[in-house]
């Protein structure tokens, strides 16, 4: 049988590869898109053992007729599109850039998806940052959305274009909204990567170890695995009508208490926080763990995040199963197996 070929740009992000490993053992052929100057970013790949198997296009997503090339060369039946300018703290010193790449480009990549292979499936990596501060709902597609940083107002208007090829052009054009997921390749300026990789070096070796900063410690997220989530995307592909969809786990907790539930499943007991505001810190054994630093505060914080996952769950006859005590025990769990696998190369 053919095989059926998937195009991922951000190939060599968190979601890209875990998308790519997903595809891959699903037998399609990926084409993975990277920008020339991610040659070194395929660390990820190699620690999933995917590197081999993935056909890597260089294109920047501002080049049309790059674009143009490797759609009509591949004719893909699914394109993931899942690059991005992904940090809302550093989108608003880069508002600009911010708009080239999380919105001119998915116009110019559903353009030529319009011109060249109308009948490519199209998925947009839409966000809950979307939805902002709406402190005490649980936020679903009727949710209202109201956007709090360049990187939220960047990604409605992609999210609000792949609507508007869907119903004025007939393109199987989805949007995934999905809520925070986390995995072992998360970025290192993602907070909960930077919890679990401090937690872990420091139960390690406690010899080199320096407190780490933090910013809001109060801030609450729905946090999921990025390895469940992936599949979530592929699913979105598979239904039967185009249509927006959402994704998160229901359940939502703030920075401190992860930090706390991190610190139980290490064994890091009697630990304690002292001091308020920016003077909190947290204690153990004599060090001091975590401080705060008001430069990692945002200018506009969206203070909770927690998805209708009835919605999610009706739609796509799925929810994920990873959150909250099992997430971190994972991301642990994981983070280990990397500190050994880096010493071990
Ligand atoms: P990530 O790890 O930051 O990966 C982003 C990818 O985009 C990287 O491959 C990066 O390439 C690429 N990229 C960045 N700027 C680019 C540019 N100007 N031109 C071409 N490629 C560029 O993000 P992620 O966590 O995997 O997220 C994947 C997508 O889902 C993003 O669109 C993100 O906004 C969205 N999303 C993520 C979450 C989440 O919790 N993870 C939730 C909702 C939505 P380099 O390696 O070259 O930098
Ligand atoms: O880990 P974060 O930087 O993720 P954030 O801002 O929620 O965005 C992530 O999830 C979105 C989906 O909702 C994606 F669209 C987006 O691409 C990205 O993947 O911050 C989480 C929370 C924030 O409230 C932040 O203020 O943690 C708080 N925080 C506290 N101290 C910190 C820190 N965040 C970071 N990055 N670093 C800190 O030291």
């Amino acid at each position: 049988m053919k095989k059926k070929v998937a195009v991922i740009t951000g190939i060599t992000g968190q979601d890209g590869s875990y998308l790519a490993k997903l595809l891959l053992s699903k037998n399609y052929k990926v084409i993975g898109i990277e920008r020339f100057n991610s040659q070194n970013q395929k660390w990820r790949h190699v620690f999933l053992n995917i590197h081999n198997q993935i056909i890597y296009q260089i294109s920047d997503l501002n080049d049309e007729i790059a674009l143009s090339k490797i759609i009509k060369k591949f004719k893909p039946n699914e394109f993931y599109n899942l690059a991005a300018h992904s940090f809302v703290k550093s989108s608003f010193d880069q508002a600009l850039s911010v708009i080239d790449t999380n919105s001119k480009s998915v116009v110019r990549i559903l353009e030529v998806l319009k011109e060249y292979t109308p009948n490519t499936k199209f998925y947009q990596a839409s966000t809950s940052e979307m939805f902002g501060g709406q402190s005490f709902k649980n936020l679903n597609l009727s949710s209202q959305f109201n956007p709090r940083s360049p990187y939220a107002y960047s990604k409605l208007l992609s999210h609000f274009a792949t609507k508007n090829y869907r119903e004025a052009y007939g393109l199987f054009a989805c949007s995934g909204i999905l809520f925070n997921h986390e995995s072992v390749l998360r970025g290192e300026e993602f907070v909960t990567k930077k919890i679990v990789k401090a937690l872990v070096n420091y139960s390690f070796s406690r010899k080199n170890f320096k407190t780490v900063k933090l910013g809001n410690l109060y801030s609450k997220r729905d946090w999921g695995s990025a390895e469940e989530f992936v599949f979530g995307m592929w699913k979105i592909l598979q239904m039967k009508k185009a249509d927006d969809y959402i994704i998160g786990t229901g359940s939502s907790i703030s920075v401190k208490e992860f930090i706390n539930l991190s610190m139980n499943y290490l064994n890091l007991n009697n630990f304690q926080w002292k001091g308020k505001g920016k003077n909190e810190k947290l204690f153990y054994n004599g060090d001091i763990i975590f401080s705060i630093d008001s430069a990692f505060f945002r200018k506009t914080e969206v203070d909770r995040l927690k998805c209708d996952v009835k919605e999610t769950y009706k739609k796509l006859k799925w929810k994920p199963k990873i959150y909250n005590k099992k997430l971190i025990q994972k991301l642990i769990n994981d983070e280990i197996a990397l500190y050994k696998f880096i010493r071990s190369n």
